[in-house]
């Protein structure tokens, strides 16, 4: 058993975690069957960035909120950061869409007309300037290009265009800019994806230079792939700029994350506490890419804030020196019986006694539904917009 007694160091490590919400995690959302309609979803990119501040309110830990061209496009991005920044957040990440228009039918930086190539990139580079504007870091790639059927474009091609867009949209990032690259294994394109894996992100943020880093979306993968395995290997390579958290049951399900597999989170979260990257100044943005089509938004995102720091307490409880020792000494069952041990710890103690401690409600989840938010929303807000997705 773990003495919860004397965890300073745990707590402190707790205090300076961050995670991101996503602004389209706010508003309507469905599948390609339906979307079904909740009252009190925001109408505005302010009203988005309201409900991810009132999440920031109750957790503590979720300071920013990224933004998604053109679902979150407004006038006067100057003027939505500061308006932002007086309710308590931050704008972080920006994410390009270049998969929601006609033009993009046979893909968008891929496609074989250089007209819509051209179109395309400059959609990135509208992006950065917005950065510029709000003052993010962080500009999020994610490419729906791909093909459905063999033969219908030239494989090789595709990646020369790829790396001239990406080459283009590198050199325009100011100094403290960078790209953050995701990679999907496949939908909507089913036979091959221009950016499927974490190789070919890889390989592409190698080649434009050190402000291109990897984004994990942990929903992108083939079942049973090793996640951890990846996160590992890109901290070795000094390569992982960012996560995209969420659930998956069986391909890109964006259910909340730590729901479908709290196990894989925490092997996850260790592999980032062993790398000492946890902490802000590594530079690793932890975001969530969620959409609740079902269930309600705002505690949906608060409960996956929390799974994730549940996850990462676990994390900073594993014994270490133990692990390391048991390790060297080839100790399988032992080394086994360490990681086990803190992810059979129940922290929800531990991470209300932190909260209290700071001044917050320590079950953020039923002090949001006493704080009479949702009504008020449910009230003011008349119809709601959809995310971006189901529109
Ligand atoms: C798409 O499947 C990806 O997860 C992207 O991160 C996407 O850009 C995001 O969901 C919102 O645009
Ligand atoms: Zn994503
Ligand atoms: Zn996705």
């Amino acid at each position: 058993m773990i003495d919860l007694s004397d965890l300073k160091a745990v707590k402190e490590a707790l205090r300076a975690q961050r995670i991101e919400t996503p602004s389209w995690a706010f508003g309507n959302s469905g599948t390609r069957f339906k979307v079904f309609a909740q009252r009190g979803v925001p109408r505005s990119p302010e009203e988005k960035i309201a409900d991810a501040a009132t999440v920031h309110r109750f957790t503590g830990i979720a300071p920013s909120v990224a933004l998604h061209i053109p679902w979150d496009r407004v006038d006067d991005y100057g003027a939505l950061t500061r308006y932002a920044k007086d309710l308590g957040v931050e704008i972080g990440a920006i994410n390009t869409n270049v998969f929601q228009d006609d033009d993009y039918k046979l893909g968008s930086v891929t496609n074989p007309d250089p007209g819509i190539r051209r179109k395309a990139t400059d959609h990135l580079l509208e992006a950065i300037s917005i950065m510029d504007a709000t003052g993010s870091r962080d500009l999020k790639l994610w490419f729906s290009d791909g093909l459905n059927y063999p033969g219908q474009d030239d494989l090789r091609d595709r990646q020369d265009r790829l790396a001239e867009a990406l080459r283009e949209a590198y050199d325009r990032l100011g100094d403290h800019q960078r790209i953050l690259l995701e990679y999907k294994l496949f939908e909507p394109a089913f036979y091959a994806t221009d950016v499927p894996d974490w190789g070919t992100s890889y390989a592409h943020c190698v080649e434009l230079g050190p402000k291109a880093t990897v984004c994990i979306d942990t929903g992108h993968h083939a079942p049973g792939t090793n996640i951890e395995f990846i996160v590992a290997f890109l901290l070795r390579q000094g390569k992982l700029g960012a996560f995209d958290f969420n659930s998956r049951f069986y391909a890109d399900d964006d259910l909340m994350a730590g729901a479908a597999d709290p196990f894989q989170l925490f092997r996850i979260m260790y592999e980032i506490v062993r790398a000492d990257a946890l902490d802000p100044s590594h530079g690793i943005n932890f975001m969530l890419d969620q959409c609740h089509n079902i269930e309600a938004k705002i505690p949906a995102v608060i409960r996956s804030v929390l799974n994730v720091q549940e996850a990462t307490a676990k994390a900073l409880l594993v014994d270490r020196d133990a692990l390391r020792a048991a390790q060297r000494a080839g100790d399988v069952l032992g080394a086994n019986a360490v990681l086990m041990d803190a992810f059979n710890t129940d922290v929800r103690p531990l991470l209300a006694e932190l909260r209290t401690e700071d001044g917050l409600d320590p079950d953020p989840v039923a002090a949001y539904h006493r704080s009479g938010y949702q009504q008020r929303i449910e009230a003011e807000r008349a119809d709601g917009q959809q995310a971006g997705w189901g529109a």
